[in-house]
């Protein structure tokens, strides 16, 4: 949990580094919350590459492993994290890099196959498009490349939404091993009602308080109720350590022998199946809330470490990459389903209407992949989660409150409680709490069915980098003990566990916690998201 602190600790140098790379190029991309490569010229080409490397996890295990990623550096740097924009895409990572097209474009994609010999022949397959090949060699499901030898794939990204891309090549071993990953298309037509009414009010407000626009897009689909401000790509998968360490091992012993000859060739048992490992994009937690392209995961640059603001809407693009369901919980709302597979769910009587399921758990489905919206107001606290918030320099000035047709406060994007829900405006968390809290009383914590309390409790139960300061008094205050992933000093926000409902499969090797788990964390409006690592 250490690397947070560093996280904070470092914002203000990369939000410097930003400024100055936003000033001197005038490009303000700093589209990175869903970082991926995009492919060269009309054709849309990517550069892939199979390769070997060792994937890290928490318990210290370094693991063989095989995956996709760039054999010649991407030209674009179109959605490359700002303050990172050379080798962005290794010779290999897990998951292999995201391909982000536009709906209608051609895209072509060759794969040069650089495993090991006795690995055999590797391939992709990319489920849901109509693929045309050149070169290889003939497989069952596609064409190969054989070791050392190359194969082209093409297909028109003819539907948007958020694709799977994985290998089509012994598909029990070579997507065990971590050959899979994502392609992302943007919509053609990006509907105006995403660039009008709440939707800018709310693109308004992130730029009030100097926040950066991280989406690829400001839609998920060519409808208007696709809309959305921020997204995360998680894509989930195991690992069986036994599996890789016996591919590993029959591979040091076949050595550098010829394709095709006696005994180039592995003979891995992958059943029965017994993973260790549970990881969203390549990592487990608590890794996986690092920075995408933190140094110490060289092969596993993306995260999982959602944040958003009271009021905003949340792509999330889920994909099952593994063998297993995996019963993912997002706490604090439902998930209203979009599509799956990048087939949009409307209703058949009224195609204006989301006919998707509201979703407790989304549940990935080995291969299926998910586009969902959530959102968080803090509707139903009853208590104000803005509380005790003088305006800046005013201690007796106090928040105004006005709701709109749907009960929040959205008239004015620069307010510090844009969005908040004016019914519980002004209701304290106890009226006559235990203690004196103006005089530096202990703070009653909310219900632990609500907000997580212990290490990721942010030390009050109002929003703000001041929030301990108005819980138990504005001075002299030593926060409460056991907050420090989550500081009140700092961000504070209000977290959220973001887990699998399969209880083993939160922790790492059996130790808990680890696994397939994150906290998504609600921030106040004035503390700044920052995605541009
Ligand atoms: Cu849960």
């Amino acid at each position: 949990m250490r690397p947070m602190i560093m996280k904070s600790a470092f914002l203000k140098i990369r939000l410097l580094l930003a400024v100055i790379v936003a000033v001197a190029a005038l490009a303000a991309t700093a589209h990175a919350a869903a970082p991926g490569i995009t492919g060269t010229g009309t054709s849309g080409t990517f550069n892939l590459t199979a390769q070997t490397a060792y994937l890290t996890q928490p318990d210290g295990q370094s693991i063989y492993s095989w995956g996709y990623g760039c054999s010649t550096a991407p030209a674009s740097t179109n959605y490359a994290p700002a303050a990172i924009t050379t080798g962005f895409c290794s010779t290999m990572q897990v998951p292999g890099p995201t391909l982000i097209v536009t709906e209608g474009q051609t895209v072509t994609v060759n794969l040069a196959n650089s495993l090991p010999a006795s690995a055999g022949n590797t391939s992709i397959l990319f489920p849901g498009f109509q693929v045309t090949t050149t070169g290889g060699v003939s497989g069952l499901l596609t064409q190969e490349a054989a070791p050392g030898g190359s194969v082209t794939y093409s297909f028109v990204a003819s539907t948007p939404g958020t694709h799977s891309y994985y290998s089509g090549t012994q598909g029990d071993l070579q997507i065990e091993m971590g050959l899979y990953g994502a392609v992302i298309v943007l919509p053609a037509n990006v509907p105006t009602a995403c660039s009008s009414g709440l939707a800018a009010s709310n693109l308004a407000a992130e730029a009030h308080w100097g926040e950066k626009d991280f989406r690829l897009a400001s839609a998920a689909f060519d409808h208007a109720k696709t809309c959305y401000d921020r997204e995360y790509l998680f894509q989930f998968s195991e690992i069986d350590p036994r599996i890789h360490l016996l591919a590993q091992e029959q591979v040091a012993t076949a050595g550098n022998c010829t394709a095709g000859a006696p005994g180039c060739s592995l003979q891995v048992p992958t059943e029965p199946y017994h993973p260790a490992y549970f990881m969203i994009n390549g990592r487990s937690m608590p890794d996986d809330m690092d920075p995408n392209y933190a140094y110490q995961y060289p092969h596993q640059p993306y995260n999982g470490n959602p944040h958003l603001h009271p009021g905003e809407t949340v792509l999330l693009r889920i994909i099952g990459q593994g063998r297993w369901q995996h019963p993912f919980h997002e706490h604090a709302n439902h998930v209203r389903i979009l599509a799956r597979d990048g087939n949009l769910i409307l209703s058949q009587s009224d195609s204006t209407l989301l006919a998707g399921p509201a979703l407790f758990t989304t549940t990935t489905t080995p291969g299926v992949t998910m586009d969902g919206l959530f959102y968080y107001t803090g509707r139903g606290l009853n208590w104000d989660m803005y509380g005790h918030n003088p305006k800046s320099g005013d201690p007796t000035a106090t928040l105004g409150c006005t709701p709109d047709a749907n009960g929040y406060n959205t008239g004015d994007p620069t307010a510090i409680n844009y969005y908040e829900w004016c019914q519980d405006h002004n209701k304290p968390l106890q009226t006559s709490p235990f203690g004196d809290v103006a005089s530096d009383g202990p703070a009653t914590l909310p219900d632990p069915n609500i907000l997580t309390n212990g290490a990721w409790y942010g030390g009050s139960p109002y929003l703000g980098p001041d929030a301990t300061g108005r819980a138990v008094g504005a001075t002299g205050v030593t926060p409460p003990s056991g907050t420090i992933a989550n500081s009140p000093g700092g961000e504070a926000g209000f977290a959220f566990m973001w887990h699998s409902h399969n209880e083993r499969e939160i922790t790492t090797n059996n130790a808990f916690p680890g696994g397939m788990m994150m906290m998504m964390l609600v921030d106040s409006r004035e503390f700044q998201i920052d995605e541009s690592n």
